[in-house]
């Protein structure tokens, strides 16, 4: 599994799969889950509420993850999951390592090559972005991945950018 940091908007990327930093209600909110629910049109919207009308009828728990098409984004999929909000208290390392592991497993099992991820936690929720990244690329490089050939961080910015490549060569 080749692992790559870029800077830029993730509903941009045309990759199989890009990950969304939701929130439990899996109804949409600010940040990179706002920007994808714009770049993906109504229909995301209406997936989402779908699955809340069936097997998530309480929610997406923090750390799960659930995946819908992507609609008119690039992308084909949208896998959400819910970071752990350090705001709230949520600050145990294992709940973000679940989210990034378990938006993997679902990457797998959507037989998905390529998958973004966004720094999940790291804006609205509050983590350290360091901290982030170090458990992002730890997660990715112990999952087996099977089928995923390509993983790339999307950073919003130059800095976060910054801090995740240095957190990949820290890994070398
Ligand atoms: N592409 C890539 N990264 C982005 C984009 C984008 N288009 N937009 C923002 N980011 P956040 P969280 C970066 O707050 O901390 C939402 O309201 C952003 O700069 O989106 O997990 C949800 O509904 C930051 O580095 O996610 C939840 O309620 C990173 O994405 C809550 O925020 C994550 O920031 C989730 O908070």
């Amino acid at each position: 599994m080749e692992i790559h940091v870029v800077t830029g908007d993730i509903t941009r990327r045309s990759v199989d799969a890009i990950v969304n930093a939701a929130n439990s209600s899996l109804l949409g909110g600010g940040g990179v889950d706002g920007a994808i629910h714009r770049a993906a049109g109504p229909e995301l919207l209406e997936a989402c509420r779908a699955l809340r009308a069936g097997a998530y009828r309480d929610g997406l728990a923090v750390g799960q993850a659930v995946a819908t098409e992507g609609f008119a984004l690039p992308a084909r999929w949208v896998i959400h999951t819910v970071g752990p909000n350090a705001h709230a208290g949520q600050t145990d390392p294992g709940l973000l390592e679940a989210a990034f592991r378990n938006s993997l497993d679902m990457a797998v099992s959507l037989g998905a090559a390529s998958v973004a991820f966004p720094a999940i936690s790291a804006g609205v929720y509050g983590w350290e972005p360091a901290t982030v990244a170090e458990i992002a690329v730890r997660t990715i490089r112990k999952h087996p991945g099977t089928g995923i050939h390509t993983v790339e961080f999307v950073l919003f910015n130059d800095a976060v950018t910054r801090v995740f490549r240095s957190a990949l060569d820290a890994g070398d």
